[in-house]
């Protein structure tokens, strides 16, 4: 039964796996992380999920600093509720994930619920004619990379910014065991709902973006969760609209932006986020669906405002 319920589209603007040379249009410098936030919320996303980037060269940062180069300008020119990632990016500490976060205390967090291998290097092998010399080094890295989430991790994140802060999370599940993972915090009372749980598909490492995945998840996640969440999906690259379209039409909630994506068609890169945010929109405004407000997702969320 279709939910009536308006989608909650969030934007990932920038994310901290794609590098400058796979596109000119990725927000690096804090006033292009302003205008690609300002951008996706005025499209309609009503959650801009968040990294730094080092505005010298595009690489991934866990400065507080830089964060607070774009952080307050974007909260003054828009409504949408911020989410701040605790992934940071291949080769960050757990510590170093999460230092921004606690200093800016926002609204919403990502949590990843489950340590995964993390292959960008299938990416590595895409480009050549590399802008920085870190990108290749950065991308190779992850031939042998652990993205670590451990429960003691994880329980570290709940209590100093769930607990201390009053930030509730985007929890990213990137395979079945993390759902399984997420229900564990939720039977020992670590977590309160309403959970967002973001279902995340087709990176190397987590489960792949095949329509049988996407219905599996649903159901693992009603099943545990019931009317206790809200579920969201993401899919990287090519299949990042196909997923949302089905997740919208199934009473699910999406995720776009070029962290996950960084194309608006097949071949052709999405200029800005909004233009992605303005093509999910229209796709599932045409199929009769409605798009949440940020006074809706913050209902629904049960985020602190
Ligand atoms: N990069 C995404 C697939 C995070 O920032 O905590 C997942 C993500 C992780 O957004
Ligand atoms: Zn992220």
């Amino acid at each position: 039964m279709m939910s009536s319920k308006p989608v909650i589209i969030t934007c990932a603007v920038t994310g901290s796996i794609h590098t400058p040379t796979m596109s000119p249009h990725l927000p690096i410098t804090p006033g292009e992380i302003v205008d690609a936030a300002v951008g996706a919320a005025e499209a309609g996303a009503s959650i801009i999920h968040l990294h730094a980037r080092d505005p010298e060269n595009g690489k991934p940062t866990a400065d507080t600093d830089t964060w607070l180069q774009f952080l307050p300008d974007i909260k003054q020119q828009t409504d949408a509720v911020i989410n701040v990632s605790t992934g940071g990016s291949p080769g960050m500490t757990v510590e170093e994930r999460l230092a921004a976060a606690l200093q800016l205390k926002p609204e919403m967090a990502s949590l990843n619920m489950g340590s995964m291998n993390f292959g960008l290097y299938p990416l590595l092998e895409k480009y050549q004619d590399w802008k920085h010399e870190w990108e290749p080094e950065f991308l190779g890295m992850t031939r042998d990379y652990i993205f670590r989430n451990t429960f003691a991790d994880i329980e570290i994140i709940l209590k100093k910014l769930g607990d201390g802060c009053g930030t509730r999370f985007e929890f990213e599940c990137y395979d079945v065991g993390h759902l399984y993972n997420l229900a564990h915090f939720a039977d020992r009372g670590l977590i309160k709902p309403p959970f967002l749980i973001q279902t995340v598909f087709g990176l190397l490492g987590g489960i792949g973006a095949d329509g049988d995945n996407l219905f599996h998840m649903r159901k693992i996640a009603l099943k545990l969760f019931g009317e206790d969440h809200e579920w969201s999906v993401l899919a990287a690259g090519r299949n990042q609209m196909p997923f949302a379209t089905i997740a919208g039409n199934l009473g699910g909630n999406v995720r776009v932006g070029l962290e996950d994506s960084l194309f608006i068609s097949r071949g052709v890169l999405a200029e800005t986020n909004a233009q992605q945010v303005a093509k999910i929109r229209r796709i599932l405004e045409d199929l009769s669906l409605k798009i949440a407000t940020p006074a809706e997702a913050r209902t629904r969320l049960a985020l602190k405002g």
